[in-house]
């Protein structure tokens, strides 16, 4: 029997446990062990039913996702036998209840509906989540779970790929009994109650399955769904297919049906491009130098200074996480506006069902606002989101010091500026720390921490921990000028601002993009955001920038005319009161009249020119950003790019997709592109080697944190 397994027995009851930590996933051994214990089950006469549970703190959360690229490069097939053992587990003649606490996830919630009973801890989750690494469940998800749980919610679950609480599944009817209590115990109970009873195979149950009128609706709707809101990826369209086999073949016939579409999301670059996204995502956590033990400081009480957009979402993130937080601003009226966006964002959320009236209740009265430092002598943490100006910035960070209690951590939301500089403001620069956090900070879930010089190991360790309690993915990155989001972003938007000025036309930019699979085009961004950001920030760096070396003139150019986007009404686009966007001829007038003012030559520009001009430009600061260490590994932009910055998940983040493309094919066209635009294209040194090696930017990865 393998040690992943344990077969004991309890009075006639067998019990099967599962113990593959930490999350008990179907890696090798797993699935023999569990057919072995039922094969042994059926053989012996004093069993009359089984339990199978998860030891630990969960059921079976899935197939062994590393298993997967095993599989891909043709080194493993054993995940793959699993629907024959379940087929196994099924046909048992001694009933099986499979008890379920923490996550039946994927496989795991597959080899529960195997089981003729299912018994869960209430708020254990159970789901199909496969979606969400490109793939779709491969051991007949798509055919028992409608069978439980009818068509539209095995759709939802299927294609969503969003778990549900065990309370939702026993109403469902995937689950048949709660257990408080000892689910060991409960469950045993329960099997002696079902012992020598008929066993119900959930592959003959069909009476769910409804009528292809019945079915139809939902189908198209759930496409039509997918098609919007998982925009561009496959793996939700082929689990709807599957499902909808579940309803028009035999369970057989439905089965090789989801397997051919599994095989075929399984082998495709955005399952690949989604694994790499899930790794990387807990990659990010792990920083070579600050070991797992690193003594964290307890966070309690924040305070943040500043209640304009950043302040005033950086305050509901504290308040979300349960945290009371102070808000400070230096007048009243701007604290009132602060308190009243915030209390309009929490509105929205109730109105749209994310939070409930309670939840926010709650959460405001952990806010108080306020227009003096006291209090701040209590906060564990501080964060600044005042303007964004050095006088500023130090002239705040020195208040601080003087206001808060030793050990405080001292965080500033900058965007742009020297955390170095700003921690010089005070007496205890070990304490000083960025907290890059992006627009609607309460929203998104990329948090940029930046590492300064003198940065205490604890402070880092603290914020990466802080991050995930906040619900944000928190990546480490290094002190220079726009941190790793925005120091690439500066060259995408440029090349976007070139190529308007080239001749394509602004939708065309967009849209190629879009059609990509980034969020918005980066002009419609620009829009968003304001354009006047960026013209401020150029106009203060214009002094670095190198004689004779082109810049991108058309955005500043309309910012000087006061359109500065949606807030002055018209930016790229023109925009009515409702912020909707149309197209603005006026401008295609105005960039061609000052491209050929700068002799800038017009011309037809493909959307494949547009993508690899703007996706490339973002690769090849990306590699310089990765040589010089301001970010640790590709892996870390990818997951700075995806979730800040709209870069679709399934092609994996920039440096991914470049990898994807081939370095080689990459460095090409940059070199072609330094020909025809000179300088600004000239290719990283990185790129430019790892390309010559045949190498990848995630072999690169290897290579430094091994080092480091
Ligand atoms: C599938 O089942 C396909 C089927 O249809 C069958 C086809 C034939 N495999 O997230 P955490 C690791 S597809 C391998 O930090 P938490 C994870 O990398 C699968 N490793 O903990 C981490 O490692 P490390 C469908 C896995 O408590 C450690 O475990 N299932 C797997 O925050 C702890 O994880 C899913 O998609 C795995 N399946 O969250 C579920 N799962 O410490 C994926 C985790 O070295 N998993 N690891 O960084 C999850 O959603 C979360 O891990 C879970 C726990 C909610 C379970």
């Amino acid at each position: 029997m393998s040690d992943l397994v344990q077969l004991t027995t309890d009075n006639g009851i067998a019990i099967i446990t599962i113990n593959n930590p930490p999350v008990n996933a179907l890696s090798p051994g797993v699935p023999e062990g569990i057919a072995e214990s039922i094969e042994k089950i059926n053989q012996d006469p004093s069993i009359q039913a089984a339990v199978l549970i998860g030891g630990g703190r969960t059921f079976i959360a899935g197939a062994d996702i590393k298993e997967f690229g095993k599989i891909t490069s043709g080194k493993n097939a054993g995940t793959l036998d699993l629907p024959t053992v379940l087929l196994r587990i099924e046909d048992s003649r001694k009933p099986v209840v499979m008890a379920i606490h923490g996550t039946a996830f994927g496989g795991g919630l597959e080899v529960a509906m195997a089981g003729h009973y299912r018994v869960a801890t209430p708020g254990a989750q159970v789901g199909q989540p496969e979606v969400k690494l490109g793939i779709i469940p491969g051991a007949a998800g798509t055919q028992r779970l409608p069978r439980l749980a009818g068509i539209a919610a095995a759709v939802e679950m299927c294609a969503g790929g969003n778990p549900i609480k065990t309370e939702e599944a026993a109403k469902l009817g995937i689950v048949d009994r709660l257990i408080e209590g000892d689910l060991l115990k409960g469950a045993i109970a329960f099997a002696r109650e079902i012992a020598g009873k008929s066993a119900p195979k959930t592959r003959d149950r069909n009476e769910k399955l409804g009528t292809p009128e019945q079915n139809a609706p939902i189908f198209a709707a759930a496409r039509d769904a997918a098609r919007k809101k998982q925009r561009g990826m496959m793996a939700p369209q082929a689990a709807i297919e599957a499902v909808e086999a579940a309803t028009k073949q035999s369970f057989e016939e439905g089965c090789k049906t989801e397997r051919e579409l599994f095989m075929d999301c399984l082998f495709s670059d955005q399952s690949k491009a989604m694994i790499h996204v899930f790794f990387g995502d807990r990659e990010v956590a792990k920083i070579p130098d600050i070991p797992k033990e690193t003594q964290l400081i307890p966070v309690n009480r924040a305070a943040v200074v500043g209640a304009g957009t950043m302040g005033g979402g950086i305050t509901m993130v504290f308040a979300n996480a349960g945290i009371p937080v102070l808000m400070k601003e230096t007048d009243q009226a701007a604290l009132d506006r602060g308190m009243n966006n915030i209390r309009k964002n929490y509105e929205t959320s109730v109105k749209r069902g994310r939070f409930t009236q309670q939840f926010v209740d709650e959460r405001l009265k952990l806010i108080t606002p306020t227009l003096t430092y006291d209090g701040f002598e209590n906060a564990d943490m501080v964060t600044e989101a005042a303007f964004e100006g050095m006088a500023l910035k130090k002239q705040i960070f020195g208040e601080l010091d003087r206001v808060c209690k030793p050990g405080a951590i001292l965080a500033s939301n900058t965007s742009t500026l020297n955390i170095d500089e700003i921690a010089s403001a005070t007496s205890r620069p070990q304490n000083v720390i960025g907290t890059h956090y992006f627009s609607p900070a309460n929203v998104m879930r990329l948090l940029e921490i930046v590492r300064g010089k003198a940065t205490s190991k604890e402070v880092i360790a603290t914020c990466m921990n802080l991050s995930k309690k906040l619900g944000k993915v928190g990546v480490l990155v290094g002190n220079c000028r726009g941190f790793v989001g925005n120091r690439m972003f500066h060259p995408y938007v440029r090349e976007s601002v070139f190529l308007v000025e080239e001749g394509a036309s602004v939708e065309a930019v967009d849209s190629a993009l879009y059609d990509f699979g980034m969020a918005m085009g980066p002009l419609a961004v620009g829009d968003l955001a304001g354009l006047d950001v960026g013209w401020r920030i150029r106009k203060e760096y214009r002094h670095l920038e190198k004689p004779g070396i082109r810049v991108a003139m058309a955005g500043d150019n309309l910012c000087e005319m006061g359109r500065y986007g949606q807030k002055t009404g018209a930016g790229w686009y023109k925009y009515d009161e409702n912020r909707r966007a149309t197209n603005d001829p006026e401008v295609a007038t105005l960039v061609k009249k000052w491209a050929t003012e700068a002799g800038i030559k017009q011309r037809q520009i493909s959307p494949e020119e547009i993508v690899d001009r703007c996706v490339y430009a973002l690769v090849n600061e990306g590699a310089r950003i990765l040589e010089e260490g301001y970010a640790l590994r590709a892996v870390d932009i990818d997951i700075i790019y995806i979730n800040g910055y709209g870069f679709p998940v399934y092609r994996g983040g920039p440096m991914w997709y470049a990898d994807a493309v081939g370095l080689k094919k990459v460095y090409d066209r940059v070199r072609e592109f330094e020909q025809q635009h000179g300088e600004l294209w000239e290719p990283a040194p990185l790129l430019k080697q790892l390309a010559e090696q045949g190498k990848t930017f995630a072999d690169f990865n290897k290579q430094h944190t091994a080092t480091a």
